[in-house]
């Protein structure tokens, strides 16, 4: 990884980006996620590069609704692999759920690097690679409609972070509740999903996993009261002030 000065004032941001360039050399990450990750960041630029109050507010949604799942399934692609592989095994052991690999541009090699990165940190299964096990989502033509019987495919919560909305929209056309990671609040997957985490995944799945943990140790109540919507509307009023305040004196 090249040096970046710690005073440099956009460190923590080029340090991500190292990341996932390192996870790009690495065979984890595809071309294209590198793109996705520069749309990502400026819009995290535009969010002031914190954890939003409505990003908060969905996650602690996106907590409930996962510890209350019967069949709870995290979905995991090369950029979440290479960002937050720790978080996402040990979200997976506090909400009791099944991890499977599904990307986009599938590719075999990559899933196994995929696999093996997830169980470095713990992971003890990782589905989304027996071609026994495999179903398709129904009314979804790209590479992720293929699935796992015993994840996705079964699954009454998936959490799909990086998501494309084709599939988010086929996921909840068969009967799934959908969580997402999404920097873009416009983005048709933002828009599509029940609950819709405006954050980046860096910061966002730590404070889902932290939320996450709190919860599991009480009971919980299964009314949540959560509107997606609403949430989405507060975050783009959010992106608004944060410009109004820069704007320069002319
Ligand atoms: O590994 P694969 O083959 O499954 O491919 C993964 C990518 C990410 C390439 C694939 O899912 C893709 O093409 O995604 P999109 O359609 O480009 O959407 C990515 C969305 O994620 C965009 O709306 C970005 O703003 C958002 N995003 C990028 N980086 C982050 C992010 N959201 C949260 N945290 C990030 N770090």
């Amino acid at each position: 990884m090249p040096l970046i000065p710690k005073s440099h004032p956009r460190a923590k941001s080029l340090q991500i980006r190292e990341k996932l360039v390192e996870g790009f050399d690495h065979g984890l990450v595809a071309k294209e996620g590198l793109m996705a990750h520069g749309r990502g960041e400026a819009f995290d630029y535009l969010l002031g590069e914190k954890t939003s109050r409505a990003a908060k507010n969905a996650i602690k949604a996106a907590a409930i609704t996962l510890l209350s799942a019967k069949s709870p399934v995290i979905s995991v692609n090369g950029n979440i692999a290479t960002l937050c592989p720790k978080e996402i095994v040990q979200l997976a052991k506090t909400t009791n759920a099944k991890i499977e690999v599904n990307l986009f541009y599938t590719n075999k090699k990559r899933k196994n690097k995929i696999i093996k990165i997830l169980k470095k940190y713990g992971a003890v299964e990782v589905l989304g690679i027996n071609p026994k096990k495999a179903r398709q989502v129904s009314g979804l033509y790209s590479a992720r409609r293929v699935v796992d019987k015993e994840g996705i495919f079964q699954a009454d919560v998936v959490l799909v972070p990086l998501e494309d909305g084709d599939r988010t929209l086929a996921l909840k056309k068969n009967g799934k509740k959908v969580i997402t990671f999404d920097l873009n609040p416009l983005s048709r997957t933002s828009q599509t999903a029940d609950i819709t985490i405006v954050d980046n995944v860096i910061r966002g799945m730590k404070e889902l996993l932290r939320v996450s943990n709190n919860f599991s140790k009480k009971k919980m109540n299964n009314k949540l009261k959560f509107n997606n919507k609403k949430n989405l509307a507060n975050t783009i009023l959010e992106i608004k002030n944060n410009l109004s305040r820069r704007l320069p004196n002319a």
